[in-house]
This record gives structure tokens, sequence and C-alpha cells, in this order.
């Protein structure tokens, strides 16, 4: 598969993603998002990937969709097509995707750069990163998750703040309101994101997808009914191969060995 508005590798089990538009901040166009769906589909294909990984340079992650393509759209078009930057191969295949998908942001994540990075499973930040979500400056809104995954990973205040205003949040304003798990010093992300992929990939994987799904019903459903999910997900983890080496490994003081069963 070739592209042209990312690079993608693979490095060991971890599924690489590069946004690569320089000339425009790493705008995210159609294209771009069609080749990340693209990508992450491979890679949940790919039976030796474990964890993915986007990151765009150390420079910017990504200043929002690509407004020159967007200008000329109308209400019609969008209504239509249900918003084609959101439909189809591209954005819809990433936020259904199953493996975790970890995003290193570095530099400024705005609009619908903010909104990748937050329908990734977490974000690293680098000390330079910035997070802001300034659509109202164009007289329009977040579209792809802004208004909600914000407000659920910052609470209203902050989220109500940065959607009216515009207002961005640096690395450490992000890191107290609890939108990235962790800063690192900018020379240091991308090989932190990596050890950190790795070290996800290299877990059982079936109880790592059960984890993800575990976690994420925090978000849609009551305590009860999350906390119930979590107590059969537990349960059912006892039926992989892989909980009972893990185990064994502890006892017998040695590494485990994980045939992802
Ligand atoms: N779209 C298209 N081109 C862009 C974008 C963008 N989002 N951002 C920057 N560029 C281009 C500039 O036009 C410029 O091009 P050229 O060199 O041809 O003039 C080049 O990148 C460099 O940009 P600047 O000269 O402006 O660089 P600065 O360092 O002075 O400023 C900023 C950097 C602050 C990032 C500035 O470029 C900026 O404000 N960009 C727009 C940010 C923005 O408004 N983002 C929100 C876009 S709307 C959106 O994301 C809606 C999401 C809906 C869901 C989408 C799902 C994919």
């Amino acid at each position: 598969m070739s592209y042209e508005n990312i690079q993608v590798e693979t490095q060991e089990a971890v599924g690489v993603i590069t946004l690569d538009r320089p000339q425009v901040h790493n705008a995210l166009s159609m294209a771009l998002i069609s080749e990340v769906g693209q990508a992450v589909k491979a890679f949940e294909e790919d039976e030796a990937i474990g964890c993915i990984l986007i990151k765009g340079s150390e420079k910017v992650f990504a200043a929002g969709a690509d407004i020159s393509e967007m200008a000329s759209k109308d209400y019609a078009d969008l209504f239509k097509s249900d918003f084609p930057y959101l439909r189809g191969d591209g954005w819809e295949v990433m936020e259904s995707r199953r493996k975790p998908m970890i995003a290193a942001v570095s530099g400024m994540a705005l609009g619908g750069g903010c909104e990748l990075a937050m329908a990734c499973d977490f974000i690293l930040a680098s000390d330079t990163a910035r997070f802001g979500q300034p659509e109202i400056k164009l007289a329009t809104m977040p579209g792809a998750g802004g208004t909600q995954r914000l407000t659920r990973a910052i609470g209203k205040a902050k989220a109500m703040e940065m959607c009216l205003t515009g207002r961005m949040l640096d690395a450490e304003e992000a890191e107290r309101a609890g939108l990235v798990s962790r800063i690192l010093p900018v020379a240091e992300l991308f090989a932190e994101a990596m050890k950190t992929a790795k070290a996800i990939a290299a877990q059982s994987r079936p109880v790592t997808l059960m984890i993800r799904e575990a976690v994420d019903q925090a978000y849609e459903t009551s305590l009860s009914a999350g906390l119930r999910f979590e107590r059969r997900a537990f349960q059912s983890s006892f039926a992989f191969e892989d909980r009972r080496e893990g185990m064994q490994a502890f006892v017998e003081k040695r590494k485990p060995d994980f045939n992802n069963r």
C-alpha cells in the first residue's frame, strides 16, 4: 500500500502512522483521513501488530481539518454525505478499531487534530504540545468529538471555554485537566511513546482488547452496568490460555510466554 499524506511503518509489534503534510501543518484532508483509516485497517488485520501509534512531527501534530478543502462545501453537501471526513473508509474505521492506539502529540493539535488525538486510547504529549478547538473562529464548531470527548475528558468548564473562545491548553494544563496521560521532553516523546506501545503490544492481545472495551464502558453506561460489565469481563479473562500462563509464570518467577489465545 502506498500513501501520499502519511508514513506507515512497523517496529516489532507496533504499527506506526506519521501524519505527513508538513507544508500545511498536517492539515487533515479527506485523503489523509482516508489513508489513516486504511493504515489502521491494515494494522487491525495484521496478527503481528499489537498496538498502533499515531504521531505528527516534533513541530506539529495536526492543525485541524483542511480548511481550504472545506471552505467551498455547503450544507447540502455535508448533510447528504453526513460529512464525508467522518464516514466511510477513514475516520469511522479508525474509531471502530479494536486494537489500542496511542497519540504522541508534539506542537499543536487543533480542531480535528485535537479530535483525532482524543479518538485514540490515550495521549502522550511533549512539553511543547498545545490543544485547542478553534473552530468558533471560523464560525463553525467541532464536528468529530470536540464537544463530547473533550467535555468527558476535562469537564464542562474548561471544554466550554475552549470551544467558545478557541483558547488553547498547553501541555501542563492539559495534563492537570486529564486530557493527556503524561508529558515528556520533546526530544524524548517519540522514543517513549514507542516504548509504551511496545510494552502494550507485548501483553496478551485478547486481554488488551477486553480491557479497552471495559474502560470505554465507563463513557457509555451507568456505574452499576459498567461494574457488572467489568466483573463479567474479568471472569471471562480466566478462559484465556494466556491468563493461566501469566499467573503460572508469576508463581514460577519467570517471564510469561503468551500465545494470544
Ligand atoms: N487547513 C489548511 N491549511 C492550513 C491549516 C488548516 N487547518 N492550518 C495551517 N494551514 C496552512 C496555512 O494556510 C499555511 O499555508 P501557506 O504556507 O500556503 O500560506 C501553512 O499551513 C502554514 O500555516 P501558517 O502560516 O498559518 O502558520 P503559523 O505558524 O503562523 O500558524 C496555526 C499556525 C496557528 C496552526 C495556523 O495555521 C492556524 O490557525 N491554522 C488553522 C487552525 C484551525 O482553525 N483549525 C481548525 C480547523 S476546522 C476543524 O478542524 C473542524 C474539524 C471537523 C472534524 C474534522 C475531522 C477530520
